[in-house]
């Protein structure tokens, strides 16, 4: 494991890491409740706001863009990731090599691992490489944890998500994005099943102002190093105050009423 004490990724150990995968793993559609969106520039705008830390985007996107604010926000490299119009067993494509993500600038790397896929082997091996490579460049590895497939029935019971985290721990992640169990409680669970490796949740799909933010408590109560989330920030038409309360809930420690009672 790398201690995350010297990355822009991380600060105070915390995390907070702006996601914009979406127009490759969900397709255009994600951009149509707000069409600026659309244009990548408008999210990378978003993420120079001061609470977040890091900037997952996939290759293409960080090529166009990423040179233009390279001094404005620290670059995640999403290096796998497939479409939606793929309809087998879950699966993902590693379309961006460590070694050129690492020459463009990148604070850290980007990996999804579906445990309980039929592609889980071939996955884990691909990780395995991917993360020995970003060894050699001493970049953190952030492993988007998401157990699907045939082999797995629930993939929001608190068992799996714990064995999601725990999986991140076994194959040399630093950082594990893992979907929320529900509760803090269960929370405490996967934080544990993980330690040392940090966990964050994984945003979802846009929900109201105060449940994602109380969500988002919950999971820094049960010691989790904080989130990724991409819809419930560019998905409001104005996401300033959605940032400025995480910035509240996650940096500074403050609860979801407080945090909202703050920004509104
Ligand atoms: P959201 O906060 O919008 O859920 O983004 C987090 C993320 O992991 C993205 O990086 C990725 O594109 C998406 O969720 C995957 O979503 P899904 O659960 O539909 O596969």
């Amino acid at each position: 494991m790398r201690p995350l004490t010297d990355s822009p990724i991380a600060r105070d150990g915390k995390v907070l890491i702006l996601a914009y995968d979406h127009g490759l793993e969900h397709g255009p559609v994600d951009f149509e409740s707000v069409p600026e969106t659309m244009n990548p520039e408008t999210v990378f705008d978003i993420a120079t706001h001061e609470a977040v830390t890091g900037f997952a985007v996939p290759k293409g996107v960080a090529e166009a863009h990423y040179p233009s604010y390279e001094d404005d926000v620290n670059l995640v490299a999403k290096v796998n990731g497939t479409s939606n119009l793929w309809m087998g067993e879950h699966d993902s494509a590693v379309n961006w090599s460590v070694d050129y993500a690492a020459e463009m600038g990148a604070d850290a790397i980007g990996f999804t691992l579906y445990g309980g896929s039929n592609h889980e082997v071939e996955m884990a091996e691909e990780f395995r490489d991917a993360q020995e490579a970003a060894r050699r460049h001493d970049l953190p590895v952030v492993m988007w944890s998401y157990p699907r497939g045939q082999g797995v029935k629930n993939d929001t019971k608190d068992g799996v998500i714990a064995y999601a985290s725990r999986l991140a721990l076994e194959l040399g992640a630093d950082v594990a994005k893992v979907k929320y169990p529900g509760s803090r409680e269960a929370m405490e669970w996967v934080v544990d099943a993980a330690a040392p490796v940090k966990v964050i949740m994984s945003g979802g799909s846009k929900t109201d102002d105060l449940s994602f933010l109380e969500s988002v408590e919950a999971v820094m109560a049960a010691d989790g190093a904080g989130l990724a989330v991409g819809r419930n920030v560019w998905q409001r038409e104005n996401p300033e105050p959605m940032l400025d309360a995480l910035q509240r809930v996650i940096h500074e420690g403050q609860s979801a009423e407080e945090a909202l009672a703050a920004t509104a």
